[in-house]
């Protein structure tokens, strides 16, 4: 069987991680690198998808649970803005093969791209 994802070893507390939420289905920690003041990550608890392209093809009930999660992390720690990126293959940056969603808020104007 494959090992455990880093996300989901931190959910079980193998690993350090603040915990910012969880419900039946998700969770949500903080980025170890946070690219603004509020940047967390929201996951499944499930492994079986990979990215978001599975996800949404395979449960897009579970994929509007990660988009609810970011919403109530942007209202507690943001100004309820927030921007939501998923990185989908190696070569668009994404690094940890356990789907997730970057949820930035609160951005310096000079930050803000696209
Ligand atoms: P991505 O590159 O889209 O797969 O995002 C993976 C993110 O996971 C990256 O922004 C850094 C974060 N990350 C990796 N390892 C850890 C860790 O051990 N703890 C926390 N809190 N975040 C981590």
């Amino acid at each position: 069987m494959a090992e455990p994802s880093i996300f989901t070893r931190i959910l079980q507390g193998e690993i350090p991680g603040e915990i910012l939420l969880e419900t039946d289905r998700v969770f949500a920690i903080r980025d170890i690198d946070p690219q603004a003041p509020l940047h967390a990550l929201v996951i499944p608890k499930t492994e079986r998808y990979r990215d978001v392209t599975e996800l949404a093809a395979g449960d897009p009930g579970l994929l509007a649970e990660v988009v609810a999660a970011a919403k109530t992390l942007a209202d507690e720690h943001a100004n309820g803005e927030y921007r939501l990126i998923f990185n989908n293959g190696a070569s668009a940056a994404q690094s940890v093969f356990h789907v997730h969603a970057h949820v930035l808020g609160n951005i310096e104007e000079n930050k803000l791209v696209g």
